[in-house]
C-alpha cells in the first residue's frame, strides 16, 4: 500500500465526500505534506482519474482558511472576529455552555446539526450521537437531500440496490433523468460513452442542456417539478400500447391497477402540456423505452427537489417494472446504492434516541427564530447550514440570536463558521481514519490517515468521545477507541468478519451480492414480501394528496422564473467553496433576459418574498425558457450582497419525507440601474 521514496511515499485512500463515486485514491506525501491527490485503481469504477475539485484538496489542507486552532468570539455574532484558545479552554467553554443550558432548559434546548460533511461511517452517527442521546437533545431530521427519493425507493423495492454503474455499458438504452453525471458523479460517464459506442441510445430528462443531453437522441426538458406527469404519461402509454409487462407485474408486483388508474388522465397531451414539452418527444421516449432492451433509468436527485418529488421519483421507479425491464444485465434503474451495505450505525452509540422533538433541518431557520421552546445552544458538524438551507435570511437572523450559542465544528472558516460563539478545527479525511462507501459505486473502503493532523485540528470522534468524558455521559465497556466503532459497525452487517478480512487485507470490500448485482437475478426487492410496490400504502397516506397526485406549478404573474440551483463542478455542496472566490452570475433564457432588458454582465437583482441576491446576469442558451439558473454550494463571497440561492428558496417540503424544495424557488430578475 505504502512506498517509500526516501521523504516521498504514496498513500492508499478513498474520497468520503458526498457523492456518488467514492473514489480510490493515490496521496502523494513530501517530506510530510500531502502534495498531491489523484485517482487509483483499486476501486475499479475510479480508474485512475478524479474530479478536479479533489486533486485541489491539498490547498484545503494548508489553505489561509484552514482552522488551525480553536477559536472564541472576540467580535459581534457574525462578524468573524475571533481569538485563539487552547483546546482544553475550548472543550471547557463548551462544555460549561452544554451543562448550563441543560441545567436550566433540558436537552430539547440543544440541537445537534450535521449532515453529509463526510459520508464516512466513523465521523458520523457515532460518538457524536452518543454525546446528543444522552444529553437528551432536540432531534434533527436529515432531510436536506435524499428524503423523498429515500422514501420512494423504500416504499417501491425496500431500498434494493440498482444497476451497477460498470453495466451500463450492456444497456441499448440510457435514461438519464434529473440527473447530471458529467458534474456530479463523473465516473459513470465513461460507461455510457461505451455503451454509445456501442449502438446505445439515450434520452435525457432535465430543463438544461447538459452536455449529455446535448449529445442524447431525444432531450426532454420539462418545467422543473413537472417529471410526475411525464412519467404518468409512459406508464399510461405503456398500459394502453400493450406494452407494460402483465406476467411480470402479475408474479412480481402490487398495486398494478392502481397505479394504472392514477395515470389514466395523463395524456402525452395533457402531460405535454403541463411539462411543457412536446407531446411527440413523450411518446417517442415512451416507444423507444417499450422498444428497447437491457434499458437502464439513472434517475437523479434534481427530480426530487420540488413539490412533486417524492411522487415523482416513485412514478420513475415504476417504469422498468411496468414495462419489464429488469432480469438482464444494464437493465432496470439506479437511485442511490447507498443500501448495499447495511451497516447498522446505530451499534456504537448503544443509546435509543430520547423522545425530544423533531427538527426537520430544512425548517431550521424557523426553528432558530421561534419563540415557543427555543433552541439554546447550536451544534454545527459536517455541515454548513447557513450555505446549504432554505429561508437563509431566517437562518442568518436564528444563527445572530444573542442569546444563541453556538459551536461550529470544521475544517474551514465556512460561512456558518463566522456566525460561531466557538469555532473547533476538525481534521480531514486524509488526517483521520474513516471508513466509507458511494451511493453510485457499492465497494466499501477503510482508509488510514496519510498524515497527521495540520495545526491543532482533531477528529470527530476523538471531540466528542472527550466531550462525553467531560460531561460524565461515557459508560464502561462502550465501543471507545475507533477500532472498536469499526468492529462494531462490521458486526452489523451480516458479514462482517469476511468484510473486516477484505479491509485489512484490500482496504476494499464488495457487497456480498457481488459487484455487478443483477435485478430478480442476484437481487429482489427488500420489501416484507419481496414484491415491487407499485401504490406503497404508507406512501400514499403520507403524501397530501395522495401517492402520483400532481401539485401545480408555484409560479405567479409576480415570480414567474424557476431558479434551480443543482450542483456544479467547483464544490461539493459548499464543500471546497473557500477556493472558489469569484463573483457568479445568475444565468437566464435569452427570451427572459431580452423582455427585462437585461444583457451579459448587467448587474441584476434576483429576488421574491424571501429575499434577493445581487450579481451579473449571464445569458445561457441551454436553460429551458421560464428557468434560471444559480449554482448550489455558493458562499457569501460569491455574490455582491452576500445571499445566495438559498435566500430565495422556500422552506417547502417535499409530498414525502419532508425534503427539500431547493427548485421550487420562483423569482424575478431586474437590472439595476
Ligand atoms: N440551493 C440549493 N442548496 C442545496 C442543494 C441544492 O440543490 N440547491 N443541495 C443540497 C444537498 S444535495 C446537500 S447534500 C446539502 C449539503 O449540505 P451540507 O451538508 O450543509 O453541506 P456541505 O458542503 O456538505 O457541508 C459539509 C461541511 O462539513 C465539513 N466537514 C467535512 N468533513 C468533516 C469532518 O470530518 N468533521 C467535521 N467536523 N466537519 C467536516 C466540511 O468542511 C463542510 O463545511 O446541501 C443542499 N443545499
Ligand atoms: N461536482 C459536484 N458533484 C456532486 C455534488 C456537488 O455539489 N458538486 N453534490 C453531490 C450531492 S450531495 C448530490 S445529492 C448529488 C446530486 O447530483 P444530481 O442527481 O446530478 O442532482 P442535481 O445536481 O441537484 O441536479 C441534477 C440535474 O437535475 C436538473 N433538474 C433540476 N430540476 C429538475 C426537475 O424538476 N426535473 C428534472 N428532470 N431535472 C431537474 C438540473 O438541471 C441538473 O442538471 O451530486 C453529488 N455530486
Ligand atoms: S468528489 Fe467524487 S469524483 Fe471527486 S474524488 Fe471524490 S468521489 Fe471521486
Ligand atoms: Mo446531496
Amino acid at each position: 500500500m505504502t512506498s517509500d521514496l526516501s521523504s516521498s511515499k504514496t498513500v492508499a485512500s478513498a474520497c468520503p465526500l458526498d457523492c456518488p463515486d467514492h473514489c480510490s485514491l493515490e496521496v502523494t506525501v513530501e517530506d510530510g505534506r500531502v502534495t498531491r491527490v489523484d485517482g487509483s485503481r483499486r476501486q475499479p469504477a475510479t480508474a485512475g482519474f478524479i474530479c478536479t475539485k479533489v486533486r485541489r484538496f491539498p490547498r484545503r489542507l494548508y489553505g489561509e482558511d484552514r482552522l488551525l486552532h480553536p477559536l472564541v468570539r472576540r467580535g459581534a455574532k457574525g462578524s468573524g472576529d475571533f481569538r485563539p484558545v487552547s483546546w482544553d479552554d475550548a472543550l471547557e467553554r463548551v462544555a460549561e455552555e452544554i451543562r448550563r443550558v441543560h441545567e436550566r432548559w433540558g436537552g430539547e434546548a440543544i440541537l445537534p446539526v450535521s449532515y453529509g460533511g463526510s459520508n464516512g461511517y466513523l465521523s458520523q452517527d457515532t460518538t457524536d450521537a452518543r454525546l446528543f442521546r444522552r444529553l437528551g437533545a432536540r432531534r434533527l431530521a436529515r432531510t436536506v437531500c435524499a428524503a423523498a427519493t429515500t422514501r420512494a425507493a423504500d416504499g417501491l423495492y425496500g431500498r434494493m440496490p440498482g444497476v451497477a454503474y460498470e453495466d451500463y455499458a450492456e444497456a441499448r438504452l440510457i435514461v438519464v433523468w434529473g440527473a447530471n453525471p458529467s458534474t456530479s458523479g463523473i465516473h459513470l460517464v465513461p460507461f455510457i460513452r461505451a455503451a454509445r459506442k456501442r449502438g446505445a441510445r439515450l434520452v435525457v430528462v432535465d430543463p438544461r442542456r447538459v452536455p449529455l443531453a446535448a449529445q442524447a437522441d431525444l432531450h426532454l426538458a420539462p418545467r422543473p417539478g413537472s417529471d410526475l406527469v411525464l412519467a404518468l404519461a409512459v406508464h399510461r402509454w405503456l398500459f394502453e400500447h400493450g406494452a407494460a409487462d402483465l406476467d411480470f407485474l402479475a408474479r412480481h408486483a402490487t398495486g398494478v391497477d392502481e397505479l394504472r388508474r392514477r395515470a389514466a388522465p395523463w395524456t402525452v397531451e395533457r402531460a405535454a402540456a403541463e411539462a411543457g414539452v412536446e407531446a411527440r418527444e413523450i411518446e417517442a421516449f415512451a416507444r423507444l423505452y417499450a422498444a428497447t432492451s437491457p434499458a437502464v433509468v439513472r434517475c437523479g436527485w434534481g427530480v426530487e427537489r420540488n413539490r412533486n418529488g417524492g411522487s415523482a421519483v416513485a412514478a420513475i421507479l415504476a417504469l422498468p417494472a411496468v414495462a419489464g425491464k429488469f432480469g438482464v444485465r444494464g437493465g432496470g434503474f439506479t437511485l442511490s446504492n447507498s443500501s448495499a451495505w447495511r451497516l447498522d450505525g446505530e451499534r456504537p452509540i448503544g443509546t435509543p434516541p430520547p423522545s425530544t422533538p423533531v427538527v426537520n433541518m430544512n425548517r431550521l431557520g424557523r426553528h432558530l427564530v421561534a419563540p415557543d421552546r427555543p433552541i439554546r445552544l447550536l451544534f454545527v458538524y459536517n455541515a454548513n447550514p447557513l450555505a446549504t438551507l432554505p429561508e437563509q435570511e431566517t437562518v442568518r437572523a436564528g444563527l445572530l440570536r444573542d442569546d444563541l450559542f453556538t459551536v461550529v465544528f470544521d475544517q474551514v472558516m465556512t460561512d456558518t463558521a463566522r456566525h460561531a460563539d466557538v469555532v473547533l478545527p476538525a481534521t480531514t479525511f486524509l488526517e483521520h481514519r474513516e471508513l466509507s462507501r458511494g451511493y453510485g459505486t457499492m465497494a466499501l473502503q477503510q482508509a488510514l490517515p496519510a498524515v497527521p493532523p495540520i495545526g491543532q485540528a482533531r477528529s470527530n470522534h476523538d471531540v466528542f468521545g472527550e466531550l462525553c468524558r467531560r460531561l460524565g455521559l461515557s459508560r464502561p465497556g462502550e465501543p471507545e477507541t475507533l477500532d472498536d466503532v469499526a468492529r462494531s459497525l462490521l458486526d452489523g452487517d451480516g458479514d462482517g468478519d469476511a468484510t473486516a478480512r477484505a479491509l485489512a487485507d484490500e482496504g476494499i470490500a464488495f457487497p456480498p451480492f457481488g459487484r455487478r448485482p443483477v435485478a430478480f437475478v442476484d437481487l429482489r426487492p427488500r420489501t416484507a414480501d419481496g414484491k415491487i410496490h407499485l401504490l406503497p400504502e404508507a406512501l400514499d397516506r403520507e403524501a397530501p394528496e395522495g401517492l402520483y397526485a400532481y401539485r401545480p406549478d408555484p409560479a405567479s404573474e409576480r415570480f414567474p422564473l424557476a431558479l434551480i440551483s443543482p450542483a456544479t463542478r467547483r464544490t461539493i455542496s459548499s464543500t471546497l467553496g473557500e477556493l472558489y472566490r469569484q463573483r457568479v452570475a445568475v444565468e437566464l433564457h435569452p427570451d427572459d433576459a431580452a423582455v427585462r432588458g437585461i444583457r451579459s454582465g448587467d448587474r441584476v437583482r434576483v429576488w421574491n418574498e424571501l429575499g434577493e441576491v445581487r450579481c451579473r446576469a449571464r445569458i445561457a442558451g441551454d436553460l429551458r425558457p421560464g428557468v434560471a439558473y444559480l449554482p448550489k454550494g455558493l458562499w457569501s463571497h460569491n455574490t455582491d450582497n452576500g445571499a445566495t440561492a438559498n435566500a430565495l428558496v422556500p422552506a417547502d417540503l417535499t409530498d414525502l419525507a419532508g425534503g427539500a424544495c431547493f427548485n421550487d424557488a420562483r423569482v424575478e430578475i431586474e437590472r439595476l440601474g
